[in-house]
């Protein structure tokens, strides 16, 4: 099939990647429904996709990857820029021209036998100010009907625009042929952020073939908007109304496996509370023309873990998984559906597991892989809000920052000031465990503003960029708040109830929004009195309470040697200002 772009760079772009990879057939994508159903169809024929059974699931497949191709991969994630300084001490850098050399021959003759496809797509509503558009080139069936419903797939690029190049290929020479990949060692998920451009070879599985996502609108957008003076942020985006109807917008930076998907959805339990869903996991977001930040969500799906979601910890993502939804690597009931650990209800008689064998329970392993994964049309969510595609964004009230932390750090406090809160998202750390949670802080994993294997450039230069927004935005700064929901006792049992009770903690920050309660000035920031949060039906002791919003001083002090550690790191790139305020953290926790 040929095909004639209007856009010049497409075209040659197209010829380029034809040469080299030798497709026997390219396909050119425009997003329609005929066009999904078509690909889904090619899927189903070869025996790659699982049809569920309509009663139960309508418009929904199974796919099950290769056990070699289940998540992102860190250790295969190259940030290419010119000088190996640039992408910073947290990034694997290789040469630009070493690495694109290594990857042409890989890429030579990779797509023989196969179809190329290519698809043109926004991030973000189709002509917003805040969109970018890309372009992705895959040889992946199962990519194209991924992007049809993560991104918003058009059927050109004007000639005037530009756009992100993203080539991908699953490779050649692993897997199988229900899901061909190629060996580890010859995976590379490649960003060359000077150039804006992204080449993908050997996975077929979730960031690392769905170029839109991590790879385009965080990896390529952080640089972007270091440069351009905006941000692209690891972030969920959501709206909240209280009882009498005033707004709120909340951006909420968590790593990965924290519950943003759950936040980002969640049913208050407070009274006349209602929250709105805008994202679950990224976040644009630039300065309007009034001042403010104004945050748009880039993308057009959740592409959501799948165990541990249920009725119970997030209705709203069951309700929008009902239908048009494509699972990958989630258990297969007898009777036609999914099923996964955590879902409602008895666990079904008969199972079969994500590699397509019986199950049982107790038998070794789990039915489905722990990175299983749903891809799911926003649209569809219950409480999307009706601004999720307003082209302008949403006014950002506050942002967040949390992560899974069973000791020492309290429920929500609040940062004395941007510079403050910079200083928090930089040390934004999950623990794993800990083994005396009496004395000891367990082992941390510094993940600063949850972008750790997302930020494009070096990480020290990102920090500096925040500082710099700070210091536009002067007043108009939003207040940063910083939430943990995972606090455990001495029993290793969670002491807040979390999902619709951590409307507790929002509502607290809205209140230090409209100032209308004050806060206890500590060593660690600004932390809320017992008496200014709502607990009504809460079922939470005193005592607990208590516990939950100490600054714990002295056990912070066990953290001092591991940002210090985490914070040499960066050398002459960690800004003065950060030194700074680790320097007055030290003093004040005395
Ligand atoms: C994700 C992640 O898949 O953050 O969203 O890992
Ligand atoms: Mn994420």
């Amino acid at each position: 099939m040929k095909r004639i772009f209007m856009n010049q760079k497409l075209n040659d772009w197209v010829k380029e990647m034809a040469e080299l990879c030798k497709p026997d057939d390219v396909y050119f994508c425009n997003g329609g429904k005929v066009e999904y159903d078509f690909m889904i169809n090619k899927l189903l024929v070869a025996g790659m996709a699982i049809r569920l059974n309509p009663k139960k699931r309508p418009n929904s497949y199974l796919f099950r990857s290769h056990p070699s191709d289940v998540a992102r991969l860190e250790k295969a994630t190259i940030i290419s820029s010119e000088n190996k300084d640039d992408a910073g001490p947290t990034n694997i850098w290789i040469a630009p021209d070493e690495l694109k050399r290594k990857m042409r021959a890989l890429y030579d003759g990779c797509m023989k036998g196969r179809t190329m496809f290519v698809i043109p797509f926004s991030m973000g509503p189709v002509g917003s100010p805040l969109s970018e558009l890309g372009v992705e080139i895959t040889d992946s069936p199962y990519v194209v009907a991924n992007m049809h419903i993560m991104t918003r797939v058009i059927s050109d690029i004007p000639a005037d625009k530009d756009f992100i190049p993203c080539m991908h290929s699953v490779g050649v020479g692993g897997g199988n042929a229900m899901w061909p990949c190629a060996p580890i060692e010859d995976k590379y998920i490649s960003h060359f952020p000077e150039e804006k451009l992204i080449w993908s070879y050997g996975s077929g599985y979730g960031g690392n073939a769905l170029l839109g996502k991590k790879c385009l609108a965080l990896r390529i957008a952080s640089y972007m908007a270091f440069q351009q003076g905006w941000m692209a942020e690891h972030m969920l985006i959501l709206r909240l109304t209280n009882p009498q109807g005033r707004r709120y917008h909340i951006a909420g930076a968590f790593p990965s496996a924290c519950g943003k998907t759950n936040l980002a959805m969640m049913n208050p339990s407070l009274p006349g509370w209602k929250v709105e869903c805008i994202g679950d996991d990224i976040a644009w977001i630039r300065r309007g023309p009034d001042g403010k930040l104004y945050a748009i969500n880039p993308e057009n799906g959740f592409f959501g873990v799948a165990p541990g979601t249920s009725y119970a910890t997030n209705p709203n993502a069951m309700e929008t998984i009902k239908e048009n939804t494509i699972f990958t690597n989630c258990a297969l009931t007898g009777d036609g559906d999914v099923w996964w650990e955590g879902i409602d209800g008895e666990i079904p008689l008969s199972l079969t597991d994500w590699q397509g064998n019986p199950w049982k329970p107790g038998n070794n392993g789990e039915a489905a892989h722990a990175n299983a994964r749903f891809t799911a049309p926003a649209a569809q969510c219950p409480v999307i809000c009706k601004d999720w595609e307003n082209p302008t964004g949403v006014p950002i009230d506050a942002f967040l920052f949390g992560g899974r932390r069973e000791s020492a750090v309290p429920l929500v406090f609040q940062a004395r000031d941007w510079n403050h809160g910079v200083f928090l998202g930089s040390i934004l750390a999950s623990e794993k465990t800990a083994a005396d949670l009496d004395k000891k802080i367990g082992e941390l994993r510094y993940d600063p503003m949850a972008m750790l294997p997302f930020c494009g450039y070096n990480m020290g230069d990102y920090f500096g960029h925040w500082l710099k927004i700070g210091d536009i935005l002067k007043g108009d700064a939003p207040p940063i708040f910083y939430v943990n929901w995972f606090r455990k006792d001495a029993a290793g049992k969670f002491m807040w109830p979390g999902y619709g009770h951590n409307s507790r903690a929002l509502k607290w920050i809205c209140d230090r929004i409209d100032g209308h309660v004050s806060a206890e000035e500590t060593a660690i920031g600004l932390l809320p009195k017992i008496e200014d949060l709502d607990l009504s039906g809460v079922n939470v002791s005193g005592e607990t309470m208590r516990e939950l919003l100490r600054p714990h001083r002295a056990l912070r002090r066990h953290e001092i040697p591991l940002i210090a550690q985490h914070y040499k790191k960066f050398g002459s790139r960690l800004p003065e200002r950060l030194a700074r305020q680790f320097i007055e953290f030290v003093a004040a926790l005395g």
